[in-house]
This record gives structure tokens, C-alpha cells and sequence, in this order.
């Protein structure tokens, strides 16, 4: 399962740009993207899982996996597919503890080091970052660029996913680095134009 467009609805994002979660998810769907991580930094529990029921609504019938930033407890709770977990998170394996083996697991890595230590985990993915510069994480770590993907690349043999700074424009340098699929937040989000038409830009440019 190597989706190429991994599509994150960041709360504190979309509340910027004056667009409602269900809003940037139907666009999300009308594209047909198939993975959709939902990121809320600041929210409580009760506000994520209300936001979790309405992805969960919104892609009712449709392939597409929804996996939740950070609470693996809350992902469980919200029948989503998987959890994605930082490096100041519960470990991957922790993470694989609370939501069992079905499910999927997902980890952030920043260094070599850190995809070794991923590789060794039974996280389904790693993604590494950021590629690029991003004014969309608080304290990012340094940009690694694409030799930063091509190195993450040949530490490991699970799906990679790239993050950081990906727009349309460099999405595709980023796959040929050694990416399987490319994670996006703003640049989902582009004056003027509709997030299914970002998002089918993306797709179209990526397969
Ligand atoms: N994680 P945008 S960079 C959430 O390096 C996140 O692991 C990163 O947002 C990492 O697509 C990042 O707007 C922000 O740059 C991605």
C-alpha cells in the first residue's frame, strides 16, 4: 500500500485559511486520494474525535485509509485505520500495542539514525523530513532536501513517505529521490483554486 499523495488535514492550518474540515476532506475525496492522516496539535480529545467522525463520514464507501496524528488511543476510539507518531510520541511499538496488528502504524524520522532505528520497529511506514522548508511545523528539525530522501531511502525497505515544504511544484523531484509517496499540508492549499483540484494536480503529476 504506497498511496503516492498523503493528503494531512492540519486543524490549526485549515482554521487559518478559513476552511472547515468537511469542506477540504469532500475536496480530498472528489480526487479520489487515498490517505488522509488528520493532525491537530492543540485540540482535546473529545474535539479530535469529533472531528475524526466527520472524516470518518465524509469517506464513508470510499478505499481511502484515515490515519491520526499522535493519540494512538484515540484512533482506536474513532475506527481509524492507523496512527502516525513522532519521535516525542509513544514509540511505534507502543503505538502497535494500543492499536494491534491490523491497524497501521506510522513514524516520523529526521536522520539516518532515526530510519535505522524505525527500520528495526514494526511501523508499516516512515516518513522523513522535512525535505524542504515548511512554516507549517513548529521547531521543525533541519532540511535534509532530497539527498536527505535518497539516503532515508536506501536504510530502509518499508514505504517512505517525504514531508516538508511539498508542493506540486517539486513533488515529482521528491518521488524520483527515493520517496513512495509525498505528505502535504499547505501545499494542499493554494489561492483561488479548489482543494480537489490541488489535490488532483498532485495526483496526475505523481503517477
Ligand atoms: N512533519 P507542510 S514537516 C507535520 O519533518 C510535519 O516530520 C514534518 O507541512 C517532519 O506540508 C511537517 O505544510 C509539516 O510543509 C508539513
Amino acid at each position: 500500500m504506497r498511496p503516492r499523495l498523503y493528503a494531512i488535514a492540519d486543524a490549526g492550518v485549515l482554521a487559518a485559511w478559513g476552511i472547515s474540515l468537511e469542506e477540504f476532506a469532500r475536496g480530498l475525496r472528489a480526487a479520489g486520494v487515498g490517505l488522509v492522516q488528520y493532525r491537530d496539535k492543540t485540540g482535546s480529545p473529545e474535539e479530535v474525535l469529533r472531528a475524526a467522525a466527520v472524516l470518518r463520514d465524509v469517506f464513508a464507501g470510499t478505499a481511502c485509509r484515515l490515519i491520526l496524528n499522535d493519540r494512538a488511543d484515540l484512533a482506536v476510539l474513532a475506527n481509524f485505520d492507523g496512527v502516525h507518531v513522532g519521535q516525542d510520541d509513544l514509540s511505534p511499538e507502543d503505538a502497535r500495542r494500543v492499536v494491534g496488528p491490523a491497524k497501521i502504524v506510522g513514524v516520523s524520522t529526521h536522520t539516518d539514525e532515526q530510519v535505522r532505528a524505525a527500520e528495526q520497529t514494526s511501523a508499516d511506514y516512515i516518513a522523513i523530513g522535512p525535505v524542504f522548508a515548511t512554516g507549517t511545523k513548529s521547531n521543525p528539525d533541519p532540511v535534509i532536501g532530497l539527498v536527505g530522501v535518497r539516503h532515508a531511502r536506501a536504510l530502509t525497505t518499508k514505504p517512505l513517505v517525504a514531508i516538508g515544504g511539498i508542493t506540486r511544484a517539486n513533488a515529482r523531484s521528491v518521488i524520483e529521490a527515493g520517496a513512495d509517496s509525498v505528505a502535504a499540508i499547505s501545499g494542499l492549499l493554494a489561492e483561488g483554486e479548489s482543494v480537489e483540484q490541488v489535490a488532483r494536480d498532485f495526483l496526475e503529476l505523481l503517477r
